[in-house]
């Protein structure tokens, strides 16, 4: 009998249009696991309403998310790619793991507190339980490997504690997901604030590149990106700009730092960042082709959509039916 796939779950929130930094990160992992995994990609919109979205907004963007999800290349045949909102037992799951999580817990995590400095006038409950949400996006489908870029690391360890609680409780209940971590482009940096990580929603626009940014955008960007002033091109900590400039390249090159540096050994910064440009132009220009090739083709587009929540919903109910049974709710009559 053939043995059955290890299962992944991932997602990202269309809270703006993604970056390089979450396609090198996340996507571009993504892609390369579909074939060794059973896979659900998410596009986390419960999770995207935590912090303040224009509605009209808000579905553009999920729509534009699942388009570039498709360009990257996830096949809907072999992935379920779904949108949260159309799964109500996140949501179920998600309150009930609340109960089983301490506040103690979500008061270590640095994305909370990240996001409230950058949202003081709206510090809401979602923001604070968030984690609790991913936990039970995870923990819903019985996920073996999660990958993610570096920043949600500290989730996916509270995810784990609190399955770990759960199943202490009542017996074995959730399978315990391990972090996948890819080796390149796991954290891309804002270019011009290289000490802080590349976000879809930062409001400096110089600081990100968007999967959908046109040739000359991305050229200026990074003419524009933050160095130093040795001209040297090296790795290393206290160059954070040429760093983050060398892992962008590496990421869509597949070259190593160390080939990297070789490469550009007395190069200047000038020629150094027309090639990092003309390498992530390289790398998106085909993604982009495909975004638009995609957009007129609604009847397929929402085919995916219903089949992808169709197939989790069917999924989330087994681990839901399950949870329910062990903390005594009593049994739906059908
Ligand atoms: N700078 C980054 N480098 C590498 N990976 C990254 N990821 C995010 N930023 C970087 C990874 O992208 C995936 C999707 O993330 P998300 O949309 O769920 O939320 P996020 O981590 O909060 O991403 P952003 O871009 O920073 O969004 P906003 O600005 O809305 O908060 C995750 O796997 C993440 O690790």
């Amino acid at each position: 009998m053939a043995e059955e796939k290890k299962r992944i779950f991932s997602g990202m929130q269309p809270s703006g249009l993604i970056t390089l930094g979450n396609y090198l990160g996340a996507l571009n992992n993504w892609t390369k696991l579909q074939d060794e995994y059973d896979c659900l990609y998410c596009i986390v919109d419960m999770h995207a309403i935590t912090v303040r979205q224009d509605p009209a907004k808000l579905r553009k963007q999920a729509k534009e998310l699942l388009l570039q999800y498709l360009a990257v290349g996830l096949d809907p045949e072999k992935n379920i790619i779904y949108y949260q909102s159309h799964v109500p037992q996140h949501a179920e799951l998600g309150w009930i793991l609340n109960c089983y999580t301490y506040m103690g817990e979500l008061n270590r995590m640095t994305q909370f507190k990240d996001k409230c400095a950058k949202h003081a006038d709206n510090i809401n409950g979602g923001l604070y339980t968030y984690p609790v949400l991913m936990a039970s996006d995870i923990l819903l489908y019985q996920t073996d490997l999660v990958p993610v870029g570096e920043d949600q690391r500290q989730h996916l360890e509270i995810t784990r504690d609190i399955a770990g609680r759960f199943n202490s409780i009542y017996g074995d209940t959730f399978k315990m997901p391990e972090v996948y971590i890819g080796k390149v482009g796991a954290k891309i940096m804002a270019l011009q604030e290289p000490t802080k990580k590349m976000s879809k929603s930062d409001d400096n626009k110089n600081n990100i590149i968007t999967l959908m940014d046109d040739p000359k955008e991305i050229m200026n960007k990074i003419k524009r990106a933050m160095t130093d002033s040795d001209n040297e091109i090296r790795f290393s900590e206290d160059k954070p700009g040429v760093s983050n400039l060398l892992g962008i390249y590496c990421a869509v090159t597949g070259k190593t730092i160390p080939e990297a540096e070789r490469e550009f050994a007395g190069a200047g910064y000038g020629a150094f960042k027309t090639a990092v440009g003309e390498a992530v132009v390289a790398d998106l220009e085909p993604i982009q082709k495909k975004v638009k090739d995609l957009e007129a083709n609604k009847d397929y587009l929402d085919e995916i959509i219903r089949s992808g929540a169709e197939k989790a919903s069917r999924l989330a109910d087994r681990t839901l039916t399950k949870v329910h049974k062990k903390i005594g709710f009593p049994a739906r009559i059908r």
